[in-house]
């Protein structure tokens, strides 16, 4: 059985976050590495203890409602640890963990191209995306360190770093990129920049999330957790590699003030609707989700700011009965292009299916970066700050997961599979890319689904990533440290 003192703990529940920082980093000395990686091993914060401080949280709670005094609640700050291929080969770490084809050995620098990043040919014929120089060199790791206050995480960060002697004469990596990345604040808590609730579909692990919200879909543990049942690979991997877990990063911005000018420009014309809703809806039906979180498979045409974030209802939905028909959510929209749901599930044998769903599924983390929009941008609708999510997802397979999503489904016009003599669904609008190239979608008008919709630009620009691979516990301690 599953003993969650081994996996660390952003993977099944999620490290507290109401601000993260994510040092990335090379190794110079990978002796004095994993010599040191010893005294960080106590530091990990493991899924068991995640638990435990969720756990008292809601005790706490239940007693201050009992009006009965519990002690003040500790507050924990996360440490968790990852490594790239390079960082594996770097630290002299020879096991293969992944066998190919799969993007992880190569790196996300190789496999821009197919994620459809915008970049260009160089004289040797190699692609160079259009990223920050960062994650145009070889990125070893990455530390994510979480808590409930900057100088709290500041505080574990120096932690971090005095313990591979970054602060003194003999540092043991060299920090190439650190982002800070903040919960919104006030009323815009949860959602992300575009102003839309996020972090609601995650799938259920099974025997780790026992009690799934309704319309919440059961994984087996090894869709997450290598080595697990269902992880199609376990048999060629080293056993240290058990209860780890592969990490698709993404340093994405967000050009907000441009997106709001295109749902401004484009209102959908429906009788009855203003303009102003008109274009709200625009945004919900490319979203999949009102802002609040309602899903539009259940409330198509109106907001509805109870539902939104109530975990009991806002997942119950599977646009069922809607296999070839866009009237309550577009095809392309970006929850049902990353979760088709009945889609491919329900597809009917003439056309390949039912398909499960089960391997597609990921863990999605991360944290938005970046200021709020100032009143400039909004004028102006024009990004003069950089901001975004640092998209983080876990998967036993990042060919299956992260990779198969952005590739297979979100650039693939033709997904999900329709009758073709109906519509074409085009482009995830939100994270749909081809090099850049302008993008189109239809269903965005309820009552005209088959009208194309061109979305000019992207509105959201990967800068940079990474393929990582975060070990269990027992592996840093007995495999990396020294
Ligand atoms: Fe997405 N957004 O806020 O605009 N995403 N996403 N995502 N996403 C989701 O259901 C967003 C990205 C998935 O199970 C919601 O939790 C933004 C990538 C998946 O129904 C919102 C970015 C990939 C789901 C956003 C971004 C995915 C999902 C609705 C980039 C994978 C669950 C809230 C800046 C390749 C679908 C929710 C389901 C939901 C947003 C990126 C995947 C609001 C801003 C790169 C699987």
């Amino acid at each position: 059985p599953l003993d969650l003192a081994n996996v660390q703990g952003d993977i099944l529940s999620g490290l507290p976050k109401k601000t993260q920082t994510y040092v990335f980093f090379q190794i110079t000395n990978s002796n004095a590495f994993r010599t040191a990686l010893a005294h960080l091993v106590p530091l990990i914060t493991s899924t068991k203890e995640v638990v435990g401080h969720r756990q008292s949280i809601a005790d706490n709670k239940a007693a201050a409602a009992r009006n009965s005094h519990e002690p003040p609640l500790l507050e924990i700050v996360g440490v968790n640890v990852a490594f790239s291929q390079i960082g594996l080969n770097t630290m002299g770490i020879k096991d293969d963990i992944q066998a190919e084809p799969n993007p992880f050995k190569a790196g996300q620098l190789k496999d821009a191209q197919n994620l459809g990043d915008k970049g260009v040919t160089d004289k040797s014929g190699n692609f160079v995306p259009d990223w920050i120089d960062a994650f145009k060199h070889p990125v070893h790791g990455v530390f994510i360190i979480s808590g409930h206050d900057h100088p709290s995480v500041s505080k574990k960060v120096h932690e971090v770093e005095h313990i591979f002697g970054v602060d003194g004469q003999h540092p043991s990596f060299k920090e190439v990129l650190k982002v800070v990345g903040d919960v919104r604040p006030g009323k815009e808590k949860g959602h992300e920049h575009f102003g839309f609730l996020d972090g609601i579909s995650q799938p259920a692990v099974k025997d780790f999330d026992k009690h799934p919200n309704p319309g919440q879909e059961t994984v087996r543990q090894g869709i997450i957790l290598v080595g697990r049942d269902g992880d199609g690979d376990a048999k060629s991997r080293p056993t240290w590699a058990l209860d780890g877990s592969f990490v698709g990063l993404r340093y994405l911005f967000q050009l907000v003030p441009e997106f709001n000018k295109f749902l401004l420009d484009n209102p959908i014309d429906l009788p009855g609707l203003t303009r102003e809703k008109g274009s709200e809806l625009l945004g919900a039906r490319l979203m999949g989700r009102w802002k609040s979180g309602a899903p539009i498979d259940i409330t198509p045409l109106q907001d509805n700011l109870k539902l939104g974030p109530n975990a009991k209802e806002n997942n119950n939905f599977r646009y069922q009965g809607e296999i070839d028909s866009q009237t309550r959510c577009p095809f392309s929209a970006h929850t049902r292009k990353t979760n088709p749901r009945a889609d491919l599930e329900d597809l009917p044998p003439s056309k390949g299916g039912p398909v499960s769903n089960e391997t597609r599924r990921i863990i999605r983390r991360g944290i938005q970066f970046g200021p709020e929009l100032t009143e400039e941008e909004n004028c102006d609708h024009k990004t003069k700050h950089g901001r975004g999510l640092l998209f983080v997802s876990y998967q036993s397979n990042i060919s299956n997961g992260f990779q198969f999503l952005q590739h297979s489904w979100a650039n693939n016009t033709q997904f999900p599979p329709r009758d073709k003599s109906t519509v074409i669904p085009g482009f995830d609008p939100i994270i749909g890319q081809a090099d850049g190239a302008a993008r189109h979608v239809t269903g965005s008008n309820p009552q005209a689904a088959g009208n194309q919709l061109t979305l000019p630009i992207d509105f959201v620009v990967p800068k940079g990533g990474e393929y990582f691979f975060s070990p269990s516990i027992p592996a840093l301690r007995d495999t990396f440290a020294l």
